[in-house]
């Protein structure tokens, strides 16, 4: 859209008067906020009507992605960037007096994720309408967010995240959309005169779903796509013997996300999140399509229903629901419909994050639903036990062990199955999904993870696009492939230097944020060495201690080295205790560094609490070193990687997920490798031969290090480290950190030596920031769309490289 800086000046001025009766002198950054919001989503109004409407009247095929998280960030920059109104915007501001950022800055970070999942979800739907697709979300609206993590005495404490306290100026509530949900109660088939079967539910209790719906901004295109997320109410005539109980135990589904990644939850309320938000999005779509079509025909062709992950993988016997009992169409039509229909994603290959329902539990709040995936599963084995045997498909059948299990019924009901990198969808096949494999063959593929460097590049590092624009033009923001003109500039010693200079600015702002947030003063001429990321095991963020460890010894002994910042930035599952203890080591070792003044003109560590979207924003730009080093074969594919790649930072680490494409993108100089790959692993686990004892013995520094953590060395620590110490030592290190200790620090001191040749690192950035283009999500949505979903995508052409794995 167009709009010039005056124009804004009045109607801003103008919103602001309505709002609060005030002139905006006497406004808060809250207040400013909100009035600008508003007026943002006056001027997001008609494209979005147009764009539906547009949808509707062309038939265009819609794509709905349905998911249990969605990690937006903070929705006013980046709306007001793809609207293509940022700059005049800012200008006015300023003209004003106002500080734009500090407006931006009172924005909440909607927190309806964990992790990697849910970004990526947002990702996608920020990618989708940019590409000019229609594709919408599907998803839940949790009152609080994921917790708010402080950290008192160094120890995580999870506070309530009331991300809606000043209400949340981008959803629209759509009564007049609302569905009703069926839990409980017991199902009577009767066949009916017209010769249908009739379902008759009785004693169920029902749950109203509101939906909310959001509007997802192109960028510069036009489009406005929609995120519909899903409140849970009482049914509007609920009687008067509806209790206050009953009420409640209804607001519950919709209150808390689950803060578990790659865990799984196993608890009913979650069963009941899962099936409220993927039958209230199954009853909308299939409710709207039947507007303006009279039979369920044609459904496939105008739908396809993506299942991130299989928290929504009941979409698939509840479409079977809807189709036979709503729509009286016969079993094997609806089963046509529905493989047609949905496609599945997997995003993890940790067996404690498969998830699988008691059946006991599944049938008691699914009646209907349970029988479907009775059926689903009995014709499952007519069909296949014949050709592969009894006892292969009693292992993946949907129903086994007493259980549901959901990643089997995601497979065997979707016409589609991915991995997110190529080595994850590799390993889907030979392990976890290999029996099925053997099936469905043509079913499995892979699409490497995406991000988009909209909010990456152009509005979390302004300085580097500046340079960027100055340099190679501004084609790369519409297709960021044309990042790649800047190899010409390899030998260029100006552009290198100011590439360093730019750097240098993102570290100087992050260290001022960083005194602001923790008040702790950081050397901006450090390494700043980051890992951002959940707290897990495999995620080694421990790896990463020990290292630092061994930099403090060596320091002790009189080493000297450039300096080292280590940034983390991870939130714990509560309920995960290991992680919380590596946390609190982490804070106790960076307060020891910071204390012994030896040390501290060349190590320092900063664990920053509440590390979220907003936050990345703020430490990816000021990346020198970015620390992906998970167990091989345990990534699915990681996301933070490819920005901190597209951020100049150069990548340490594991042959892992998408860190592999980053090395085949970027060539073996322009990356730090190290460590046991997946095949190396496997054959540890094949042989049994694995002792971490025998690391801790032949290496003086490992023994060391480790020593440190029970030998009261680490003031402020108590059992944690003995649990860690016993974990690494007593219970073989399930995830081979001794195993990979050495070379870690081999390919540490690499960089560190590097690092003194400043525009050698400077070149390696710049290859890293030049081949970072193929990362973006536009194109990962175009493959899904052309591949998967078969809907056409418009703008910017992929240049198809990087598909299959
Ligand atoms: O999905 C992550 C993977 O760990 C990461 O490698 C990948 O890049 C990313 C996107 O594909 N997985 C998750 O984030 N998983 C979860 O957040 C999760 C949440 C709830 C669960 C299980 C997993 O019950």
């Amino acid at each position: 859209m167009s709009l010039t800086k005056e124009q804004f000046i009045t109607e801003f001025k103008d919103m602001a008067l309505k709002l609060y009766a005030a002139p905006i002198e006497d406004l808060s950054s809250q207040q400013l906020y909100q009035a600008l919001a508003l007026l943002t989503r006056s001027y997001i109004a008609q494209p979005w009507a147009n764009t539906k409407e547009r949808y509707d009247e062309e038939e265009t095929k819609q794509v709905f992605y349905f998911s249990i998280e969605f990690l937006p960030g903070r929705l006013l920059q980046s709306n007001l960037l793809n609207l293509g109104i940022l700059d005049e915007v800012e200008a006015g501001l300023e003209e004003l007096d106002l500080h734009p950022q500090k407006i931006f800055a009172a924005e909440a970070d909607p927190g309806l994720g964990n992790g990697g999942l849910g970004r990526l979800a947002s990702a996608f739907m920020d990618a989708m309408a940019s590409v000019g697709m229609a594709g919408n979300g599907n998803g839940i609206r949790y009152q609080y967010g994921l917790f708010k993590q402080a950290f008192v005495n160094g120890y995580q404490v999870e506070l309530p995240d009331d991300w809606m306290r000043n209400g949340f100026p981008w959803e629209t509530r759509k009564e007049n959309r609302a569905v009703t949900v069926k839990f409980g109660g017991w199902v009577e088939l009767r066949p009916s005169r017209s010769g249908h079967l009739r379902v008759i539910y009785h004693n169920t209790d029902d749950v109203l779903a509101v939906p909310y719906d959001v509007a997802m901004v192109g960028y510069r295109n036009g489009v406005i796509n929609n995120l519909r997320l899903w409140s849970a109410e009482a049914p509007i005539n609920a009687g008067p013997h509806f209790t206050l109980e009953q009420r409640e135990r209804i607001n519950q589904i919709t209150q808390i996300l689950y803060p578990d990644d790659s865990d799984n939850a196993g608890k009913e309320l979650r069963l009941r999140q899962e099936y409220f938000f993927t039958s209230a999005g199954i009853q909308s779509i299939v409710r709207h399509y039947r507007r303006t079509h009279n039979s369920m025909a044609g459904f496939a062709d105008r739908v396809a229903i993506h299942i991130n992950d299989t928290h929504p993988a009941m979409a698939i016997p509840e479409l079977m629901r809807v189709l036979m009992d709503d729509e009286h169409v016969g079993w094997d039509e609806a089963w046509r419909i529905t493989l047609k229909v949905m496609s599945y994603t997997n995003h993890t290959l940790l067996s404690e994050a498969l998830e699988v329902w008691p059946i006991d539990m599944f049938s008691g709040l699914l009646p209907r639903i349970y029988q479907i995936v009775q059926e689903i599963d009995r014709r499952f084995r007519l069909a296949f036990v014949p050709q592969f045997g009894q006892a292969m498909i009693d292992r993946i059948a949907p129903l086994g062990n007493g259980q549901v299990r959901m990643a089997y019924l995601a497979t065997i009901g979707s016409h589609a199955v991915n991995g997110v990198a190529p080595l994850h969808s590799e390993l889907l096949k030979k392990d976890v999904l290999h029996d099925l494999f053997q099936i469905f063959p043509e079913r499995f593929n892979n699409k490497t993870n995406g991000i988009t460097p909209r909010r990456w590049i152009q509005i979390g590092d302004r300085p580097l696009a500046h340079l960027l624009d100055k340099k190679i033009g501004t084609a790369w923001r519409q297709n960021p492939l044309a990042l790649r003109k800047l190899h010409d500039y390899i030998d260029d010693t100006r552009f290198l230097a100011d590439l360093n200079a730019t750097k240098a600015e993102n570290k100087r702002e992050l260290a001022k944020y960083i005194d602001q947030t923790v008040h702790v003063k950081v050397d901006p001429d450090a390494i700043f060495d980051v890992q951002i990321k959940r707290l897990h095991a495999y995620k080694r963020q421990l790896l990463h201690l020990l290292g630092i460890l061994d930099a403090y010894l060596a320091i002790k002994r009189g080493e000297k080295r450039p300096k080292r910042l280590h940034i983390f930035g991870a939130k714990a599952a509560p309920s995960y205790v290991y992680a919380k203890e590596i946390i609190k080591v982490m804070n106790a070792v960076a307060d020891m560094v910071d204390s012994d003044p030896e040390v501290s003109p060349y190590l320092q560590v900063v664990f920053l609490p509440n590390y979220g979207v907003s936050m990345a924003e703020k430490i990816i730009p000021a990346a020198d070193i970015s620390e992906q080093i998970s167990t091989a074969g345990k990534e699915a594919s990681g996301t933070s990687n490819m920005k901190l790649m597209s951020a100049g930072a150069l990548t340490l680490a594991t042959l892992d997920g998408a860190n592999i494409e980053i090395k085949n993108a970027v060539g073996d100089d322009n990356i730090e490798i190290f460590g046991l790959t997946e095949k190396e692993i496997a054959g540890y686990y094949q042989r049994g031969d694995y002792r971490s004892r025998d690391f801790y013995e032949k290496d003086p520094r490992l023994h060391a290090v480790l020593d440190m953590l029970v030998n009261g060395k680490i003031p402020g620590i108590e059992t944690e480290g003995r649990d860690i110490y016993n974990a690494l030592l007593m219970y073989n290190d399930e995830y081979f950190v001794l195993a990979d200790f050495e070379s870690y620090l081999a390919a540490n001191a690499r960089l560190d030596k590097l690092y003194q040749q400043p525009e050698l690192w400077a070149k390696k950035a710049l290859v890293n920031i030049a081949e970072s283009g193929r990362f973006s999500a536009d194109f990962t949505v175009q493959r899904y769309g052309r591949e998967i979903w078969h809907v056409v995508p418009q703008t910017p052409e992929d240049d198809g490289t990087d598909t299959e794995g």
